[in-house]
């Protein structure tokens, strides 16, 4: 589906703001109004807008409600959507089930009546398991339920995103593809999917010229001289798409990405990733998308000079990546398949724990993420998972389906997020480029770099000459209190955490094989509790609240 707009054909109004809202029990149902209501803000998380701890690390569901109407259009389609809501949702109208989603991270779109007046109902599950992404484990303890998360983030829930009701007209654009080459000119390659077969559809550059025009649902446009999107320069062309009876404008990137041996090119030119993993994740709001707070981040990617950053560990709400194509930042794309990892000897990929069922909701997970993000020309790759257990026997099977299913769905290079060692990995050789995450120096090695420096680079040096790969260094980093600081350097000050980032840049620096850097994390985020965890996890580059620590002044000037 395309994401709801305004035009003469199309009507999308905002159902953000206050909704009736409640915890309720696992029998809930739907079928009368919500009682004993309070009310809460969409998008945001639920957890931090309340005051006891009983609500905020709340387990099961909750329901979010709304009366809409729709009756002053009454030919074509309405329908709601919801850009993400973790994690399960069920949604209702007056009481009755329309739409079940599992994914708390992907867009939810479905038809509603056209009527007078209807009750809105969606009820969402926070409760994760080892048939959903991420992957937790529940457990009974003293009688009660709870959740053993396996991943370094706080599980926030609640509606995450814009939701919007929207009015489409009758026999509507449903989707819209659009593929480039460039080979001097560019042919742009255009797929869309609607019942008029004699659409017309425009090409107008960056500056919003005419360039190129064509009939019918399928079809190439040759462009003379293309306007590349580059690193830096979001060059973004619009393809407007005419039927008898739709109008959309879809904007795309004209570019290219290559993996020849071990480098990544884009338009034909090496490049090297500089930058971060990210979370969405911000004080009261939770995960909520706010558009202030995006911008703010990217104006800091801006300010350090970075030229990229991974989804880390999930898709990000959708104006991240309008923003990244608009400014030319280059995103990896990943998947919240994190967790698949328990730190300890039990097996992960086995029957009743990540299992078939769990590998059907990873791809049809891929496939949503795909489908919604094509179109970006700041997607670079997709990311299929953070950290599994690729050691595993049970691992190569799991991901063999998931990185041919991948491939089928998108020409774009695919990465795997890798902890384990180079001579245990049974996965990486599936993927196109490696992320690698080392905390060499701080999990290990504490306090000892110079140590830590020839570990590091026997492990990256180990890592090609298995795999002969483009690698980027997906994640480096240590805990650190803003303001606290050390001579001689020691854990947690901000002068550790320049002395460590410093070391690392040197041994990339020394290895031709390494395409990118990304310093975990951006910014200080929330995790559940835990002893190692001290309001959160400290390895931002910022602060929580996006202020500078002392080592993003020295990545600004060594990024520039
Ligand atoms: C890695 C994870 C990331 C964590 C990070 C850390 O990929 O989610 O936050 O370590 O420990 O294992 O800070």
């Amino acid at each position: 589906m395309l994401y709801p707009v305004n035009n003469s054909n199309r009507l999308s109004i905002s159902l953000n703001g206050l909704w009736d809202f409640a915890f309720v029990n696992d029998d809930y149902n739907p079928i009368n109004k919500l009682e004993n209501s309070t009310l809460m803000s969409v998008p945001s998380s639920y957890n931090d807008i309340f005051t006891t701890l009983k609500e905020r690390e709340y387990l099961g569901l909750v329901a979010y409600e709304k009366e809409l109407s729709t009756s002053s259009i009454t030919d074509g389609t309405w329908r709601i959507r919801i850009g993400a809501a973790a994690h399960i949702a069920r949604c209702y109208i007056d009481g009755k089930e329309v739409m079940y989603h599992n994914g708390g991270f992907l867009p939810i779109d479905f038809p509603v009546p056209t009527k007078e007046q209807f009750r809105l109902t969606i009820l969402l599950d926070n409760r994760l398991h080892y048939q959903t992404l991420p992957i937790a484990t529940l457990k009974t303890d003293n009688g009660n339920e709870t959740m053993d998360t396996h991943f370094d983030f706080f599980n926030y829930a609640g509606i995450h995103r814009n939701v919007f009701l929207y009015h489409l007209p009758k026999d509507h654009i449903n989707d819209i593809v659009i593929k480039t080459k460039v080979h001097g000119r560019a042919t742009v390659s255009y797929q869309i999917d609607t019942k008029d077969k004699s659409c017309t559809i425009k090409v107008k550059d960056p500056f919003g010229t005419l360039v190129g025009k064509s009939i019918g649902a399928n079809g190439d446009i040759l462009i003379n001289d293309p306007i590349l999107w580059e690193i830096g320069k979001g060059n973004l062309y619009t393809l407007c798409v005419s039927t008898s009876t739709d109008y959309y404008e879809e904007q795309f990137g004209i570019r290219t990405i290559e993996i020849q041996e071990h480098h990544i090119l884009l338009n034909g030119k090496k490049i090297y990733l500089k930058g971060f993993g990210m979370h969405e994740d911000h004080i009261t709001l939770g995960r909520g998308a706010n558009s202030a707070l995006n911008l703010r981040d990217f104006k800091l990617l801006q300010w350090i000079n970075a030229n990229s950053f991974r989804t880390s560990h999930y898709p990000y709400d959708e104006e991240m990546y309008y923003l990244a194509d608009k400014l030319g930042i280059l995103v990896i794309n990943e998947i919240p398949a994190v967790g698949m990892n328990f730190w300890s000897s039990t097996a992960v990929f086995a029957d009743n724990v990540v299992n078939d069922e769990t590998k059907e909701i990873h791809m049809s997970q891929l496939t949503e993420l795909v489908n919604r993000d094509k179109n970006h020309p700041s997607v670079i790759m997709y990311s299929v998972a953070n950290e599994a257990n690729t050691h595993e026997g049970g691992a190569f099977n799991y991901f063999k389906d998931i990185f041919s299913h991948t491939r089928s769905l998108t020409d774009l290079p695919i990465m795997i997020v890798e902890w384990v060692g180079a001579k245990e990995n049974k996965v990486a050789q599936l993927a196109d480029v490696i992320g690698l995450n080392r905390y060499i120096g701080w999990y290990v090695n504490l306090g000892d770099l110079e140590t830590s420096r020839n570990k590091l680079r026997d492990n990256l040096q180990e890592y090609y000459d298995k795999f002969k790969k483009p690698l980027i260094i997906t994640e480096f980093g240590t805990d650190t209190i803003a303001g606290l600081h050390s001579i001689p350097s020691v854990s947690f000050s901000e002068e550790y955490q320049l002395d460590f980032i410093k070391l690392y840049k040197e041994v990339f620096d020394s290895l031709d094989f390494v395409s990118g850097e990304q310093v975990w994390n951006f910014a200080d985020f929330m995790t559940k509790q835990g002893l190692t965890r001290i309001n959160g996890n400290k390895k931002g580059v910022f602060t929580r609240d996006r202020q500078p620590k002392m080592v993003a002044h020295f990545l600004r000037e060594s990024w520039k």
